[in-house]
């Protein structure tokens, strides 16, 4: 009996990879060298990677095997229906499959759902036998410990970076909505006894690199120590993928350098706590993000940073900031991808239940397409941002700057696989950023203030002491925080700090630009600032606010009135307290319009 385990590639992928960009950073997945693996040794399994050679559909065999992600899933029907037209039985397992084993059903014998270790061996006796089920369930999970060596002796080697792949744990022990890898191991994280992982490897062939494919390889501390402390003496060099998280261990990262960790996958994903806490992903904190990437590459460790698109807080501006902020923090390999709601994730649930899903043609469910709608920008608006921000990030100039200037340690291998990038972004489309963005990102720095003394608090508590207090501890800053939707054509502003006349100009003459592009609406929300002078709520309400923006635009002042109103009654409770106040009379008619 022969088998014929097949990795589909669709033709159409948008940064498809040429044999050229496969041989310069490539390895095929452990999948099918699994599934190779758990093939009793009776029965004839061969490989075919489609990402790397022809298949051969007038191939003489018994039994064909398809695994499949979802962006491969049409290509991989299309490949079972042909080996069916010729009566060739087909069995397809992997993500897409076991999130929709409905759909697969329809193109297939048989459907593995999960995964593959506790169902195969039985899968092909009744295949054997004649009595092939058309699904297959694993109960669980299995477990990890004296399970066969992938068989990486399938795989072409010639055509790949490297095929040296093993795998040391599976599952993740974080939670993100948009992944599947947490929905599919069911919030599993498991790991292989460490002197197995460590007989793997010494067992892959010398020289070279190896890639961990977990998902997570630092994801239990006390593992990816003991792990490390006994590949450290291998003197092996390898990838794999970890979380920010691993920055906060000083000890973790100086053992997972000193065992041979040259590069790692890490997912950024976005510059906006708020994205980040919508999905889940609340382990990454922006606020520390630059020391934690500092750390990470001051041990010596690359990073592949991965950002996404498109998410519900992401407006035109995400994407020429989160450029600026690779270059800034020398991000050695940077990715973007475009938000993709994957079958089977929380993320897709949610999005199908909105109404938001655009299309299921699953080929375009790859990370460079648009397929659901956006929310604060169009989906033109999100495809060719995206375009723009992966060929802006490997211009020579940004390339420049975050490997030459300075050099960086590893300058030839970093500028080796940031022109090899390069190639592969150079021929989509050419991007467009968006008009709005270079605006928002003046807008939204912070504004210094320069009349401190005239400062008054807004929120009421002002028993005279009271307020000399708060006064001593007014902010320096009007933070700026802007938004724009695109789809309402409406710009919103959260102002927070202190905010004085000379900032409140500042602020006006920054929107001047805005208003310039022809926007149509602007909501101002006034409630976190803190300390307002008189003179600044005077220019607000009275004078140059109204002619501003009365013209052309609709403008809506949120919580400005309860702000006004708060430093306005500090004021006369402190006149009252104490006569010969220190601070400045300067008091104007009591503002009270909320629109203008
Ligand atoms: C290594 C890896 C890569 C490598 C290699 C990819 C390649 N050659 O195709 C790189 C880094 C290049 C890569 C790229 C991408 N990847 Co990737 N990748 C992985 C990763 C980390 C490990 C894969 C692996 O080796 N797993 C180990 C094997 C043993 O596990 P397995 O595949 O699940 O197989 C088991 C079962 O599923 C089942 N099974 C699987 N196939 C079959 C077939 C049969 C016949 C049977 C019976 C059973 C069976 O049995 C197996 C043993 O139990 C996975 C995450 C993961 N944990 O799987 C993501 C993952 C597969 N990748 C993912 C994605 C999205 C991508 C990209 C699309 C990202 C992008 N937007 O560019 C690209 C696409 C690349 C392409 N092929 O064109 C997603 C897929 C989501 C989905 N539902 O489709 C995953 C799950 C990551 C995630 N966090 O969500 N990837
Ligand atoms: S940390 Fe990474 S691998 Fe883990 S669930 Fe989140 S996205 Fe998936």
């Amino acid at each position: 009996m022969k088998i014929r385990l097949i990795d589909p590639a669709p033709k159409d992928n948008l940064l498809m990879q040429t044999n050229k960009d496969i041989k310069s950073y490539w390895f095929a997945r452990l999948s099918l060298t699994t599934i190779a693996a758990l093939t009793p040794p009776e029965i004839e399994v061969a490989i075919t990677d489609e990402n790397v050679e022809e298949i051969d559909f007038n191939e003489d065999v018994d039994l064909v095997g398809l695994t499949a992600m979802t962006m491969h899933a049409v290509r991989a029907y299309e490949i079972a229906d042909r080996f069916r037209e010729r009566h060739i039985p087909v069995v397809m397992g992997g993500l897409h499959a076991s999130s929709l084993p409905e759909e697969a059903k329809q193109h297939v014998d048989a459907v593995v759902i999960g995964e593959a270790e506790g169902v195969w061996k039985g899968l092909l006796e009744d295949f054997q036998g004649g009595r092939l089920q058309p699904f297959y369930r694993s109960s669980g999970f299995c477990t990890l410990k004296s399970q066969p060596h992938p068989r990486l002796d399938l795989l072409k080697k010639e055509h790949y970076w490297t095929v040296n792949c093993v795998q040391a744990t599976r599952g993740c022990p974080f939670s993100c909505d948009f992944c599947s890898v947490a929905q599919f191991f069911g919030d599993t994280y498991r790991y292989r006894p460490v002197d197995e992982v460590i007989e793997e490897v010494t067992q892959l062939p010398s020289g070279g690199y190896f890639t961990f494919v977990d998902d997570n390889i630092m994801g239990r501390p006390a593992y990816a120590k003991e792990l490390f402390q006994k590949l450290a003496p291998l003197k092996r060099i390898w990838t794999s993928q970890g979380s920010l998280t691993m920055a906060k261990d000083t000890e973790l990262l100086k053992m997972a350098a000193a065992s041979g960790c040259y590069a790692l996958f890490v997912g950024i994903e976005s510059l906006t706590q708020d994205n980040l806490a919508a999905m889940n992903k609340s382990i990454n904190n922006v606020s520390r993000y630059e020391d934690a990437i500092k750390k990470i590459r001051d041990h010596g460790i690359m990073i592949v940073g991965s950002f996404i698109f498109g998410f519900d807080h992401d407006d035109d501006a995400v994407f020429e900031r989160t450029v600026r902020f690779c270059e800034k923090n020398k991000i050695d390999l940077p990715i973007f991808f475009i938000l993709t709601p994957v079958p089977g994730t929380r993320l897709y649930k949610r999005m199908d239940e909105d109404g938001r899903i655009l299309h299921k043609d699953w080929s375009r469910y790859n990370g460079s397409n648009v397929v659901f709608k956006p929310k604060l920008i169009s989906e033109e608006t999100l495809f060719n941002g995206y375009s723009w921000a992966f060929q802006e990030i490997y211009s020579y100039t940004s390339i420049a700057k975050r490997i030459l200037m300075p050099p960086q340690k590893r300058v030839v291998p970093e500028l080796v696989s940031n022109l090899a990038f390069r190639r592969m972004v150079m021929r989509a489309p050419k991007g467009r950023i968006p008009i709005m963005s270079r605006v928002l990102g003046k807008l939204n720095t912070s504004i210094p203030i320069k009349d401190k003394k005239n400062l008054v608090p807004t929120f009421v508590d002002a028993t005279f002491e009271k307020s000399q207090q708060m006064l001593k501890s007014a902010g320096r800053l009007l933070k700026v925080k802007a938004t724009h939707n695109e789809r309402f054509r409406t710009l919103f502003i959260k102002l927070e700090g202190s905010l004085d006349l000379s900032a409140a100009k500042k602020l006006f003459k920054r929107l001047s630009s805005f208003l310039n592009k022809g926007q149509r609406k602007i909501v101002i929300d006034f409630k976190g600032v803190e300390y307002l002078s008189p003179k600044a709520a005077n220019l607000l309400v009275m004078k140059n606010l109204s002619r501003l923006f009365k013209k052309r635009n609709q403008i809506e002042m949120r919580n400005f009135s309860q702000i006004a109103n708060g430093a306005f009654t500090n004021i006369t409770n402190l006149i009252s307290c104490e006569k010969d106040s220190p601070l400045p009379r300067e008091i104007e008619p009591r503002p009270s319009q909320e629109k203008l």
